[in-house]
Formats: C-alpha cells, sequence, structure tokens
C-alpha cells in the first residue's frame, strides 16, 4: 500500500463538486470541477482526468489549480488500500471479483509504496510507462500524462488563466519549471523517507534533510525577494510547493515514532529557521481555493 496522510472529509460536499459514490466502496468517488457557465450535460467531456488514490496532496496540487485556473478535472479512485481491487487504465473502475480470472493478464506486482498484485491494463502501461498513479489524461485517454507535477501544468496550459503558468513569457515559464524541478527532487527524497518511516537509518535520514534544508533554503531565499514564488503572481509553483511541504510536515505526526528510533524531526524548527515559507504556507492554504482541497490538514502540524 502507499502510505499517505489521511484527510478528514467530513459530511460536506467535496469541493462542491458532483461526487457520485460508487456501491462497493465509502471513499470511490468522482469528482468533478465543471466549468461555468453549466454545459449541456451530454457534451460535456473533461478537460484532463486522473485516476489516484484519495486523498493524495499530489491531485491536490492539480485540484488547486483547475479551481483557480476554472479547468474542468475529473478525478477517480479510491483509498489507496482499495486500488488493488481497481483496473487501473483511463476508465478506471472497480474490479467485480467474478472478473478476475479474465482480468489476470493485467496483474503486475506493484512497484514503488503498493505491496502485493495491482490490475494495470496494457492500455495503461502505454500512457503510463513508469505504471504509477497519480495518473494523469487528457480528454479521450489517447495522452497519458505523468509525475503530479507535470499533471499540474497540463492542468495550468489547458487553463485560461494564463498567469498561472508565466503567461505568454517563455522565461518564465522556465522559471516556473526551475522551481518545480527542485520540488520534485525534495519530495521524491520526502518518498521514500515516508515510506521508509519505521526504519530510518543515519543515511537516509541525513539525505532528507539535507534535501529538505536544500529546498526551503530557496524558497526562502526566493521569497525574500517577490511577493510569490516565481515572482509577483501566484502560479503552480506556490501551489506545489504548499502541497508538498504540507504533506512533509505532517512528519511531525510520527514524532514519536521518529525520537523513538533516535532521530528529530526534521521540520521541528521550520517556522523559525524559514519564516517567509511559513507565512506564504500558512497564507496560501487559507486562501478559498486552496482550503476547499486541503480543508483543516495542516491545522495539526502548524
Ligand atoms: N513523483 C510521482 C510519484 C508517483 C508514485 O511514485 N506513485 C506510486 C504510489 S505513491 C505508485 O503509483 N506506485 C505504483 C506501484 O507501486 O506499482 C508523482 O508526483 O506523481
Amino acid at each position: 500500500m502507499c502510505i499517505i496522510p489521511c484527510l478528514r472529509r467530513g459530511g460536506r460536499a467535496w469541493l462542491n463538486a458532483l461526487v457520485l459514490k460508487t456501491s462497493r466502496s465509502e471513499m470511490a468517488s468522482w469528482v468533478r470541477i465543471p466549468p461555468p457557465p453549466p454545459l449541456n450535460k451530454e457534451e460535456m467531456s473533461e478537460q484532463v482526468r486522473i485516476f489516484s488514490y484519495l486523498p493524495n496532496p499530489r491531485v491536490w496540487k492539480s485540484m488547486i489549480t483547475a479551481k483557480i485556473g476554472k479547468v474542468d478535472l475529473k478525478i477517480t479512485g479510491d483509498k489507496p488500500l482499495n486500488l488493488s481491487n481497481w483496473l487501473w487504465d483511463f476508465e478506471a473502475r472497480e474490479i467485480d471479483s467474478s472478473e478476475l480470472d479474465k482480468l489476470k493478464l493485467y496483474k503486475r506486482t506493484g512497484k514503488r509504496g503498493f505491496k502485493g498484485i495491482l490490475y494495470k491494463t496494457d492500455k495503461f502501461l502505454e500512457k503510463h510507462p513508469f505504471g504509477t498513479v497519480p495518473a494523469g489524461f487528457n480528454f479521450d485517454g489517447s495522452e497519458g500524462i505523468f509525475e503530479s507535477n507535470s499533471i499540474m501544468r497540463a492542468v495550468a496550459r489547458v487553463s485560461s488563466v494564463k498567469s498561472l503558468y508565466g503567461g505568454e513569457d517563455a522565461f518564465k515559464k522556465s522559471r516556473i519549471d526551475s522551481f518545480l524541478d527542485s520540488n520534485l527532487v525534495f519530495a521524491r527524497e520526502f518518498q521514500v523517507y515516508v515510506l521508509e518511516i519505521n526504519m530510518l537509518n543515519e543515511y537516509l535520514y541525513k539525505r532528507m534533510k539535507s534535501a529538505y534544508l536544500f529546498y526551503l533554503d530557496g524558497i526562502e531565499t526566493a521569497l525574500s525577494n517577490d511577493k510569490f514564488i516565481a515572482g509577483s503572481e501566484l502560479t503552480i509553483a506556490d501551489i506545489s510547493f504548499v502541497c508538498d511541504v504540507a504533506q512533509f510536515l505532517r512528519e511531525r505526526d510520527k514524532q514519536n515514532n521518529i525520537n523513538q528510533q533516535g532521530f528529530e524531526v526534521i521540520s521541528k524548527n521550520f517556522e523559525k529557521e524559514f519564516p517567509k515559507a511559513t507565512n506564504h504556507l500558512k497564507k496560501l492554504s487559507k486562501k478559498e481555493e486552496f482550503k476547499e482541497i486541503m480543508f483543516d490538514y495542516l491545522n495539526k502540524v502548524l
């Protein structure tokens, strides 16, 4: 299974969006953020589709971008543990036990984060050669987009709110990409850290700490010069920062576990060491479009 933090969803409608719960699982959901004005349902085809375990801060990047950018995004998925009971495909769906024999040709062993058998179609692996979720698609499934930052970029590219991804300025776009690349290096390091959190060792811990300090130090410097990470406007570099750093800060939930293994919570002095980044994170996470997706995710740790 993939270790991810839990989000309390309460009884509220998820993101003011249309949520259709499938019959067999409480968490299985289809989430659509439709663009205004309302379209004829028959003609409606989403601009981007994502299949993932849910909730997932990596998917929030695209959801927040879609909210701000008024992009029609459709999300399908289920709790991490239940994804072994799903057909991983553009038309992802829960598998009925009567189909298992027919689908055995799609059996794959989980590669990263998931353990055991997963059902990934050949078509899925053609579009998603690394076989990971979140798995993004264009409207008809002819293109697969992987890596949460790239999926978010796809959402920003189809949005009419061009400032989210640097407007028409090729160099501004590239600068945003630079932040997204640094963010991915940090995020990859903490993916390993989270997956190994019960079996920490000196090497892994040091790598995580140095990736954390490196990334946050760069963000702190950027925010000393500009209001937002990549300049004077909110961009997807800020959205990615919020989602990944928020997820990382949840290591604080594991303080006892980390201490028992002889280590200290890496983000212990986050507020003191990185006041500008802290302020930016707090401010953005209170913004309507972020709050509607993240709810009170950060309340416990900030
Ligand atoms: N850096 C990627 C991470 C994606 C990833 O590694 N996903 C894992 C789950 S956490 C996965 O789908 N693993 C599939 C498998 O284990 O076969 C992103 O941001 O999208």
